[in-house]
């Protein structure tokens, strides 16, 4: 079993996700995310781990195939393209996501990349891609 962790610490958004793998199983991520607007926020694994500059550092979402930005459950997707996490009137999100594109271990390893929360929904790939 491979674990890994990730502190998120906006001004005000802040979270801690939780990853974990099982030989070359699917990852599972679990956490949760506070100081969010209410509805929807794109969720991804950016390409660099580099949050001096907030998410513009972070550089493009994960996507060592090559494909197109898409939604998690597409076939065409980048493997950063964890969909959407929902945020409450309290405004916290839970998360609870099990992937078979973000391996902890090997040449696409997701570990030292950033996790991304967005102000704003992912249109998971049918209009403007965040
Ligand atoms: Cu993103
Ligand atoms: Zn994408």
């Amino acid at each position: 079993m491979v674990k890994a962790v990730a502190v998120l610490a906006g001004p005000d958004v802040k979270g801690t996700i939780f990853f974990s793998q099982e030989g070359d199983g699917p990852t599972t991520v679990t956490g949760s995310v506070s100081g969010l607007k209410p509805g929807l926020h794109g969720f991804h694994v950016h390409a660099l781990g580099d949050t001096t500059n907030g998410c513009m550092s972070t550089g493009p979402h994960f996507n060592p195939a090559g494909k197109e930005h898409g939604a998690p459950e597409d076939e065409n997707r980048h493997a950063g393209d964890l969909g959407n996490v929902t945020a409450g009137e309290d405004g916290v999100a839970n998360v609870n996501i099990t992937d078979c594109q973000i391996p902890l271990t090997g040449p696409d390893s997701i570990i030292g990349r950033a996790v991304v929360v967005h102000g704003d929904p992912d249109d998971l790939g049918k209009g403007n891609a965040l």
